[in-house]
């Protein structure tokens, strides 16, 4: 017996097949944020204002300055994550290597560096047109703007994005999903809340316009509760492009940050996927104000992993992180992050699911209840191990200590 096959004899008792489970969890990829490399700086300008809402804390060293070492510490990284990943690109972070473009004008060609060094690692991407840290952004407005100007400039960089996002995922031969979120809103009462959004769904409507082949390119549209500069007012609110996806059947991006404190988003999904086709999550953790911190395996993320896996919803589901956190190794922040939200899709793997329904079917809601708290103290744990050891990282604690050693030869050496 090893500890593995322990487990696995405990789990088959109640009808849980762990192998089936292992399987399922290493076919989920995550999408890593690029922004968590380096505070949501990109390599447009050198320290240029983040604004629209978007603030990063901390100062941690080490942060990434260019796009070598962004990719350096995103391989350190997924090499202490078990499993096959993805890339979340914004477009800030284009490679102006063979010149700067402006944001209306980026095409391929500041990309395909991207697309290259993912293709070699057998990475999928996800891709962002950036709505923020740019001149024409500086009145936190940029779709709804009321210069028409300024808005024709931000619908041509969505337009722009798409047809990124699209060859990205022409050539990855894996669907790129392009993610809309704006800053857009208002710090103060507005009089006229309607109009701002009469705007951005012409806005919308015009980035969306092109049809594209669903098979390299989808759609999502994220929407937020308030944000800093935004706190009465933001335009594109969960209504909003809730209604906004199901009428045009795009993907509805969830950030799990982006809504009152008390809600989940384990209570929307079910709701949401019976009317749009698939979700995007921006799996994040909210701390009073603010959600950017760092996805714990707490019992949010746990229901939200629980939810996919009982509605039988992760082939709809685009799962990626959202959070940005200075204060420490920004590395660890994601290899922190990114093995928990996995554990969190582990435990609902290995949740008895034939049991439990048997149990509600019945009305036994006090087995039922009793069986939810015993699942949490089955040996999980063994298995998670035994899907480190099989996709080749530190099992337990142990890539802390590959990721000292980076931190002591590379990241310090970024003085
Ligand atoms: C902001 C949104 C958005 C951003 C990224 C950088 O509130 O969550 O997803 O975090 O696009
Ligand atoms: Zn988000």
């Amino acid at each position: 017996m090893t500890p593995y096959t322990i487990a696995q004899e405990a789990y088959a008792a109640l009808g849980v097949d762990t192998e089936a489970a292992l399987q399922r969890l290493a076919a989920t990829p995550i999408s890593l944020h690029c922004w968590q490399g380096d505070d949501v700086g990109g390599f447009e300008k050198e320290g240029g204002e983040l604004g629209s809402g978007l603030a990063v804390t901390g100062n941690y060293p080490g942060k990434a300055r260019t796009i070598a070492e962004l990719r350096a510490d995103l391989d350190q990284a997924y090499a202490l994550i078990p499993g096959r990943h993805r890339l979340n690109l914004h477009a800030c972070y284009a490679d102006f290597s063979g010149g700067k473009v402006d944001r209306d004008a980026l095409t391929i060609a500041q990309f395909q560096s991207w697309i290259d060094w993912a293709k070699a690692r057998g990475l999928g991407m996800d891709f962002n047109p950036s709505y923020f840290a740019h001149p024409k952004a500086d009145d936190g407005l940029t779709l709804t703007h009321p210069d028409a100007g300024i808005r024709g400039f931000w619908i041509e960089h969505g337009k722009a994005c798409r047809r990124i996002g699209a060859e990205m995922g022409r050539q990855l031969g894996s669907a790129t999903v392009t993610n809309v979120w704006i800053p857009d809103g208002s710090k103060d009462l507005r009089m006229d809340r309607k109009g701002p959004r009469v705007l951005l769904e012409a806005s919308l409507d015009a980035v969306f316009a092109e049809q594209i082949d669903p098979q390299f390119h989808l759609d999502a549209v994220e929407s937020k509760l308030f944000g800093i500069g935004s706190e009465s007012y933001v335009v594109g609110s969960h209504e909003f492009y809730l209604g906004y996806a199901i009428k045009n059947q795009t993907l509805c991006c969830l950030d799990a940050g982006h809504f009152h404190p008390t809600e989940n988003l384990s209570d929307k999904i079910s709701s949401v996927l019976q009317f749009v086709p698939e979700i995007l999550l921006h799996v994040s953790r909210g701390v009073r104000w603010d959600s950017d911190h760092v996805v714990l395996l707490d019992d949010p993320t746990m229901a939200l992993m629980q939810e996919l896996v009982r509605g039988d919803f992760l082939g709809r589901t685009h799962i990626g992180l959202d959070y940005f956190d200075a204060s420490i190794n920004r590395v660890a922040a994601w290899v922190i992050g990114t093995r928990n939200s996995l554990k969190g899709l582990l435990l609902a793997l290995l949740e008895p699911a034939a049991k439990l329904r048997e149990l509600e079917a019945a009305g036994d809601f006090t087995s039922r209840l009793a069986l939810f708290e015993e699942c949490k103290s089955l040996p999980w744990g063994l298995v998670w191990d035994e899907h480190c050891r099989r996709q080749n990282v530190p099992l337990g604690s142990a890539w802390m200590g590959a990721l000292k050693t980076y931190e002591k030869q590379v990241l310090a050496a970024r003085a």
